[in-house]
């Protein structure tokens, strides 16, 4: 999907903070998360590769958080079990508008419905895949185990859950350098320092990463197994963990 060029925090901002999913953000969405999130433009379509290995005929997909919906076009494309479902969710409304618009026009693969809606409120049942790609980030602490039980409750038997993430280290000195790795990335995809810091500040509230021993625990708790990681770029991973 394409967009404008991202620079929403180029100019000197008085307030930066209060990062908000709005029609702004939308506009350059696509150019902002491949600049920012390093490995995004090989997560995606690795995560159609994973949803087409594991979607089980007659059985639902949900993209948690799905933004503008590539998650969701990469899996509606890869996937090839019959009578499967995807559901894709989003709380923002610039993002539901745009993405519906775009799956109105999209014709062939396993069939999108968009829905605005808040993820914690989504009813999961006989899910095959559940993908949350770079979402389980924004949602408030304390309401992310409740999430992932939910999910696991609703997935079915071989199910898998797909969970990518910003996220922190215990080790101070390893944050430090996985934060330099990063903002040296932002730098090859052209934003400035006061950019880098500008959106740093606006996400500070916004977006909370954890460590992966806290993912994996979340996971186990929920009743999911084998937890693993399938893929890492500095402090941006994604997990698997199954039913
Ligand atoms: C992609 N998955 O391109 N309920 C629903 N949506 C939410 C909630 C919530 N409680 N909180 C945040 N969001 C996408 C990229 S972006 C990641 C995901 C990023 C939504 C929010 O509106 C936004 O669209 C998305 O989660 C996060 O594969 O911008 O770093």
């Amino acid at each position: 999907m394409t967009g404008d060029h991202d620079n929403l925090f180029a100019k000197s901002r008085a307030l930066t903070s209060g990062f908000r999913f709005d029609k702004e953000v939308v506009r350059v969405f696509p150019d902002m998360i491949a600049r920012s999130v390093p490995g995004y433009e090989l997560v995606v379509p690795m995560i159609g590769m994973l949803a087409r290995r594991y979607a089980q005929p007659d059985s639902n997909i949900y993209d948690l958080g799905c933004s503008l919906g590539a998650a969701s076009l990469a899996m509606s494309l890869a996937v090839s079990a019959e009578g499967v479902k995807i559901s894709a969710i989003d709380n923002s409304e610039a993002m539901v508008k745009r993405f519906t618009g775009v799956v109105q026009n999209h014709t062939g693969g396993v069939p999108i419905e968009v829905r605005l809606e808040n993820m914690v409120d989504t009813v999961i049942n006989n899910a095959s895949v559940v993908v949350l790609n770079f979402t389980l980030q924004f949602l408030d602490r304390e309401q992310r185990q409740e999430l992932i039980d939910r999910v696991a409750a609703g997935m079915c038997q071989g199910g898998v859950l797909i969970v990518s993430e910003k996220i922190c280290f215990e080790n101070e000195r390893e944050q430090t350098d996985q934060t330099l790795w990063h903002h040296d990335f932002k730098r090859t995809q052209g934003y400035s320092d006061l950019e880098i810091a500008q959106k740093r500040n606006a996400l500070e509230d916004v977006l909370r990463p954890e460590t992966e021993a806290a993912h994996f625990e979340r996971f186990y708790k929920a009743g999911l197994s084998r937890p693993r990681r399938w893929f890492q770029c500095f402090s941006f991973a994604s997990y698997i963990a199954f039913k």
